[in-house]
């Protein structure tokens, strides 16, 4: 009796490279196509009540600010209620934004910290 399934197919032919007949290959340049990668801003809130020199320590440890910096940016989320700490692609800013939630909560602080497109 005769098989039903038909043999498998070859696979397709490989497309052959240029060739200018000197021997060499020459392999075409593929136009660009990647975007640059979105950038998401972490961004740290006002509260009454966890102390600036954590905030301080935050923005040292976590965002690599020198001391002067630091400060200026606290000062800044003090007066107007939120401050950009930083700007990294999507995964970066997001695991920024879990070890200082989890610092701050780890001494009870009540710190925001959140991250938004940029
Ligand atoms: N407002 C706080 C205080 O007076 C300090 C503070 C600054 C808290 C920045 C949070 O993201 C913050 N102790």
């Amino acid at each position: 009796m005769a098989d039903p399934t038909p043999p498998p197919s070859p696979p397709p032919a490989a497309r052959p490279l240029p060739d200018d007949g000197s021997g060499a290959v020459v392999v075409e340049r593929q136009a660009q196509k990647t975007e640059p990668p979105r950038m998401f801003q972490v961004v740290l809130l006002n509260d009454d009540y966890t102390p600036m020199e954590f905030v301080v320590m935050v923005l040292q440890e976590y965002f690599k600010r020198d001391l002067e910096t630091a400060t200026q940016i606290m000062l800044k989320i003090h007066h107007d209620g939120r401050g950009v700490c930083g700007v990294y692609t999507k995964d970066v800013a997001a695991t920024k934004v879990e070890l200082v939630l989890a610092a701050a909560r780890r001494v009870g602080h009540p710190l925001q910290c959140i991250m938004e497109a940029a």
